[in-house]
């Protein structure tokens, strides 16, 4: 039996070979780590023609951005596995798939996605992949649907609901998106520039109680199986296919915390393109990111009310009418969990290239006003934010 240790390239060759799956485990014979998130190692495994086979990705027992000063439970890789093959099972083609896990180890190897690219920078470069935003929400409501009570015997709910019960990587959410830009935190992190923006966002009692009222959902709506991280930087494309990573911060939560962290992404992105890419080559690329967004949401609202119609066995909620009903909660939460994405990616400990990468200073402090501002009014006014064509309609309200 294998106990924790840090791997280094050389182990995780050695046991991409063991446990990879390969005909010829010998081929492989090189890793390079080549982790950039915020927790944990990741190498790539090459065989003798130098091409990338598999990937290893082993949980520290820290946060890897911060440092050994913020311990982090290992157990999180096991979250992290089981997530995604749950999440397999019920999208397949839109999950990356794991072929082995070792609690011991926090390890596991998965398929190589070398062909594909993470959304974010091709978001960023204003690289357009026509089909992703309906694959995301196909993906949403295949894994969300599947895991919920729509579809679960209420006996296998409440066991999976167990399973995944996450409370260390539930707290930093916790932390990062709802307590920590409402108030001083060392973890926080902005430029001196937005000190009155930021503060404004302390002394906003309306705010904080909208804040507080998703929190609460965050913390008590155990309703589906969440990817619970879905930004587009869990997300690899290439022409015609998307797959999802990066699952540990999975449980079972409100359906609106995905998708509101999924287009949260894309209105970052929205938010930053003018300095990436200059105001007038930014006005094709963010009238895109609005279509995306209305294609997410347009895919993963019929898709999971035809999942319903036809699978959903539950006396009561196999009522007609009541998944349209359920799904418009889920909307106005999905735009409150948005409007804290956008903020907490602006002023607290992690961030977003999508913003962060712009180059002028001035520039570069607007995108993260114009960030701060439009989250800020998303979660005061989802209530009254009853479809996509009014988000839209919001959306350029604060351009
Ligand atoms: C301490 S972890 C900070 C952030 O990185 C992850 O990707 C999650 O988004 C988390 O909130
Ligand atoms: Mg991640």
């Amino acid at each position: 039996m294998s106990q924790y240790r840090t791997f280094t390239a050389q182990d995780a060759v050695a046991w991409a070979q063991q446990f990879g799956g390969l005909d010829n485990p010998s081929e492989l014979v090189e890793a390079q780590e080549v982790g950039d998130g915020n927790l944990n190692l990741v190498f790539k495994i090459f065989d003798t023609d130098g091409v990338s086979r598999l990937i290893v990705k082993q949980a520290l027992p820290y946060v890897r951005c911060v440092g050994e000063s913020w311990p982090l439970t290992l157990d999180r890789a096991r979250l992290e596995a089981q997530t995604l093959v749950e999440h397999y099972r019920h999208a397949p083609a839109h999950t990356v798939k794991i072929l082995h896990y070792d609690p011991l180890l926090a390890a596991m190897v998965m398929e190589d996605l070398s062909d594909h690219r993470i959304w974010r920078g091709e978001l960023i470069k204003g690289v357009h992949y026509p089909q992703a935003a309906a694959q995301l929400g196909e993906y949403l409501a295949q894994t969300l649907f599947h895991t919920s009570d729509f579809y679960l015997h209420p006996h296998d709910k409440k066991a999976q609901v167990a399973q995944f019960i996450n409370p260390q990587m539930c707290e930093i959410t916790e932390d990062l998106f709802f307590n920590d830009p409402y108030q001083r935190h060392e973890r926080n992190n902005y430029p001196q520039a937005l000190e009155d923006d930021v503060a404004a966002l302390r002394q906003d009692p309306a705010l904080k109680i909208a804040v507080a009222s998703l929190k609460h959902r965050f913390f008590s709506h155990a309703e589906a199986l969440l990817h619970g991280d879905i930004h587009s930087g869990s997300i690899f494309v290439a022409d015609g296919s998307l797959k999802a990573i990066d699952a540990e911060f999975g449980y079972f939560g409100p359906i609106g915390f995905d998708i509101g962290t999924a287009i949260g992404n894309l209105l970052l992105n929205y938010c930053g393109l003018p300095g990436q890419l200059g105001i007038r080559d930014a006005a094709a690329a963010r009238e895109q990111r609005l279509l995306d967004i209305q294609t997410l949401w347009f895919t993963f609202a019929e898709r999971f009310q035809t999942l319903a119609r036809e699978k959903t066995r539950d006396a009561a909620l196999s009522e007609p009418g009541y998944a349209a009903a359920f799904l418009q909660k889920v909307w106005t939460d999905a735009i409150g969990f948005c409007g804290t994405e956008l903020i907490r990616r602006s002023v607290g400990l992690s961030h977003v290239t999508d913003i962060d990468t712009i180059a002028d200073t001035e520039m570069r402090h607007a995108c993260l006003r114009h960030a701060i501002s439009l989250g800020k009014a998303l979660v005061v006014i989802a209530p009254r934010i009853d479809n996509v064509e009014e988000l839209v309609a919001r959306v350029r309200q604060y351009s």
